[in-house]
């Protein structure tokens, strides 16, 4: 392992041998299959776990079961402190965990740094949440009764996450979950097992100093499909919350469903931007370069289509197209760099694989190259691909997770909208214009169908703050911030009759 990644688990307070299962602070040895992960820097194999059992992880799950007991009776507000003080501690570790997150998932430092900066903002915010979980007071019909909404803990939340932002979207779903008085049971990636095992470890010293906080509130269960199904299908996980591909999704919300469990699905993106011809051509090129490279195109935000109206067309391309050639691609910890690898061979095959069918739907396609000089050996390192092509192409109905940006030129801005909808997926999108009109319907119900819509910024890099997630084949699910804490509860609607007399709703009369 790189000597930074090793140094980053000291400074974190890993212990070794790492362990696959645990359940706050206990760690045990995971019984089941022998996984490897690589770092996607140079391809070598960075750690060898040994996945959760299925018997293991039905004790995980009985053990955030037993904790939910005491959790959901606790105080919303000194759940609120669990959640401040694991924050600290991410403000304590934030370099190291950034430097781990760059060598499991291959992002740049500076990315690595916000994802554990969006830990920190979520736990600000569930902090807040935690003395703020409003319910409504309703005007009742009756006379002398009260009418009202509570919202109380729903149970153990599964989670299930991705290797591409391997710690921030658990943080999204467990600070929130705990506040609101969930224990979590978190399924990793099993291509990023090291920054799941130093978030548990941080977890582990908080619980070390609140005593009262019961160790199941947060278990660690690492391993493959195999895990994710076992959570999925537990009627003890009220709320399953899974981050991933479409097929994933599918498979499990389809489990959820059949037990009439709820899912929060956060699953692809194929996320388009239209480029008006009043839009301010430098900030076009710079949103939409972050966009489309940024994380090597490993965002579910990533801009994956630019739709650019035909008088701009041209210049933006050729702006793009200079950018796109003079940018440092490279080792992720060297901070020259601004892009990272792919995460591996089979991602670059999977780029490959899109340009080769772009250029045979009519495609012209720039860039998009493996890059074998000046990067390490053995990581999948790829130019960014910019692919000129029409409306029609199958390709553009799917998503590929690495850097590639179609360019469509448009004419008229109604039929921009209405290709850029024409896809299955429905996450993020954006509009660059100085017109209002535009940028309004854009906004408006005769514009974008995703569940995220920007106007003269890119689709990716939103704040914690707004709720998170996409409709259609996205799944529909929202995380994060505004209102969607109330997922992870469940609603009481409660009707007191404080009166000597009971009078029945509607009016009825029933004279006994
Ligand atoms: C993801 O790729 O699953 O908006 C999450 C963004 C980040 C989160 C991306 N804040 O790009």
């Amino acid at each position: 392992m790189h000597q930074q990644a090793q140094s980053a688990l000291g400074l974190l307070g890993v212990q070794t041998p790492l362990a696959g299962l645990a359940i706050g602070g206990l760690w045990s040895p995971g019984q089941g299959e022998l996984l490897t992960a690589h770092s996607p820097i140079d391809g070598e194999p960075s750690v060898e776990l040994a996945a959760a059992s299925s018997s293991q992880v039905g004790d995980a799950i009985a053990a955030a079961k037993a904790a939910f007991g005491s959790w959901r009776v606790a105080p919303a507000p000194v759940r609120g402190e669990f959640v401040r003080r694991f924050g600290e501690r991410l403000r304590e570790h934030k370099e190291a965990l950034a430097t781990l997150v760059t060598w499991e998932a291959g992002k740049i430092y500076q990315e690595s740094l916000g994802e554990v900066q969006e830990m920190i903002d979520i736990c600000d915010f569930a902090v807040g949440l935690s003395r703020q979980l409003y319910g409504k007071s309703i005007a009742s019909e009756r006379p002398g009764h009260r009418l009202t909404e509570q919202w109380l803990p729903l149970g153990p939340i599964g989670v299930i996450s991705a290797f591409n932002f391997p710690v921030a979207v658990w943080a999204w779903n467990a600070a929130i979950a705990w506040v609101c008085g969930d224990p979590v049971v978190w399924k990793p990636s099993e291509k990023t097992p090291l920054t799941a095992i130093a978030c548990q470890t941080l977890v582990a010293q908080t619980l070390a100093g609140l005593p009262a906080v019961p160790p199941g509130v947060s278990c660690l269960t690492f391993g493959g499909v195999e895990v994710g199904q076992k959570l999925a299908a537990s009627p003890d996980l009220p709320l399953i919350s899974a981050t991933g591909s479409v097929r994933m999704g599918r498979a499990v919300a389809q489990t959820v469903a059949a037990r009439l469990g709820r899912s929060l699905l956060e699953l692809g993106g194929n996320n388009g931007m239209i480029v008006a011809p009043s839009a301010d051509l430098e900030l076009a090129v710079r949103s939409i370069t972050f966009s489309a490279v940024g994380t090597c195109g490993q965002r579910c935000t990533t801009l994956r289509r630019l739709f650019v109206h035909e008088s701009i067309a041209d210049q933006l391309r050729d702006r793009l197209l200079e950018v796109y050639g003079r940018l440092p691609i490279g080792d992720p910890s060297d901070e020259k760099n601004l892009i990272g690898p792919l995460i591996d061979e089979k991602s670059g095959r999977a780029m490959a694989a899109a340009l080769a069918a772009a250029k045979a739907q009519g495609g012209t396609i720039h860039g998009g190259e493996r890059i074998a000089e000046g990067v390490p050996a053995g990581g999948v390192y790829v130019r960014p691909a910019l692919v000129e092509i029409d409306a029609d192409a199958e390709i553009l109905q799917q998503e590929t997770f690495a850097p590639i940006l179609y360019l469509l030129r448009y004419q008229d801005l109604e039929t921009a909208i209405a290709l850029h909808n024409d896809v299955p997926q429905g996450l993020s999108s954006a509009i660059l214009t100085s017109d209002v009109r535009e940028a309004e319907l854009f906004c408006s119900a005769a514009g974008s169908d995703c569940g995220i819509v920007n106007v003269n910024i890119g689709t990716s890099g939103a704040e914690i703050g707004g709720a998170f997630g996409g409709e259609k084949e996205t799944g529909g699910g929202r995380e994060s911030g505004s209102d969607s804490w109330k997922q992870y509860m469940r609603r009481a609607t409660n009707t007191v009759n404080y009166s000597d007399q009971l009078p029945l709703a509607q009016g009825i009369r029933f004279d006994v």
